[in-house]
């Protein structure tokens, strides 16, 4: 796994690797170098079967405050970008990355989250937050549209009604309010933040990590499919799942009435 990044920080504790984003003074603000190394350090991670869960997190006081604006306008007018949907493909590309990684991958934020930070925190599997955190689809605020899958993800995840609300009025949510509505799943005391983050990662990198890609792929198709189509994937899911090393001695150590310890495969 490669480290030597300039706007990334990459370290790995046993078979967690946390990515955290590394631009503090525009509060991790994506630039291009930011995001071609999160995509390498995404797609990377994905085939190192030594790290069996991800995090992904952001330096200083924020998770992150979107695309620079900064460097965007500059590119803009040098005509170093084409079009924004052009440009926009960038990211698309860490989105799907995140959904594919065969592994769990937690966004863990603190401070704000706003524009493409927040929705690519919205395409992780997992959201822990501390209690300081501030989501902001702030896109509306500079009469833009949700991008990087927003779009799609804060409906299913918070409902319509609530999605088009964050959309329009680009007001900040608190780590408590996005706990409530789904946005996230745990909002922690600042105090207790990396210790509950850790533990979650650590937890799930000692699950049974074959089984985890296999429910990532159930459920995202599910929210897609309907009851006949989902059940039949979830056939053909139990059938891979059914074969892996991690099953056959879970139902052993159950049988030995013991705890099972599952080693990803
Ligand atoms: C920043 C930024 C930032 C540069 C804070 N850029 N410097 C759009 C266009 C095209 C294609 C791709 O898709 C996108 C997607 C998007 O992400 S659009 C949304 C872009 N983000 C925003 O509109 C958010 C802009 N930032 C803010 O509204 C505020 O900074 C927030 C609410 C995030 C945080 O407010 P505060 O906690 O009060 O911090 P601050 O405003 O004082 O910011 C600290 C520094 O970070 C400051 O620099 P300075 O030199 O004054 O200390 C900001 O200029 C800089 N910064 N966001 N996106």
């Amino acid at each position: 796994m490669r480290t030597d990044f300039q706007n990334l920080l990459v370290k790995q504790d046993g078979a967690v690797l946390t990515i955290m984003m590394n631009r503090p003074e525009v509060l991790n603000a994506f630039n291009d170098i930011m995001l071609a190394e999160l995509t390498d350090a995404v797609e990377d991670v994905a085939q190192d079967e030594a790290v069996r869960c991800v995090v992904l997190t952001g330096a200083g006081r924020a998770f992150g405050s979107g695309q620079d604006l900064h460097t965007f306008a500059e590119d803009r007018s040098s005509g170093a970008v084409g079009t924004v949907s052009e440009h926009l493909q960038k990211y698309h590309r860490v989105v799907y990355a995140i959904r594919e990684m065969p592994k769990p991958v937690i966004a863990a934020v603190r401070g704000v989250a706003a524009g493409i930070s927040c929705n690519i925190a919205l395409a992780c599997d997992l959201r822990i937050v501390s209690d300081d955190a501030r989501f902001i689809e702030a896109f509306a605020r500079i009469g833009l549209v949700p991008d990087g899958g927003g779009g799609y993800f804060l409906p299913r995840l918070v409902g319509v009604g609530k999605a088009l609300e964050l959309s329009m009025l680009a007001d900040e949510v608190t780590g408590t309010e996005a706990e409530r509505i789904g946005l996230v799943n745990r909002c922690v005391p600042q105090e207790e933040f990396e210790e509950a983050t850790l533990a979650l990662a650590q937890r799930l990198a000692k699950g049974p990590t074959r089984a985890y890609a296999l429910i990532k792929k159930l459920i995202y198709t599910s929210a897609e499919s309907d009851l006949q189509t989902s059940m039949r994937l979830e056939g053909e899911l139990q059938d891979m799942a059914f074969e892996t090393e991690d099953h056959h001695n879970a139902v052993v150590a159950f049988l030995q009435k013991r705890k099972p310890e599952y080693k990803g495969r």
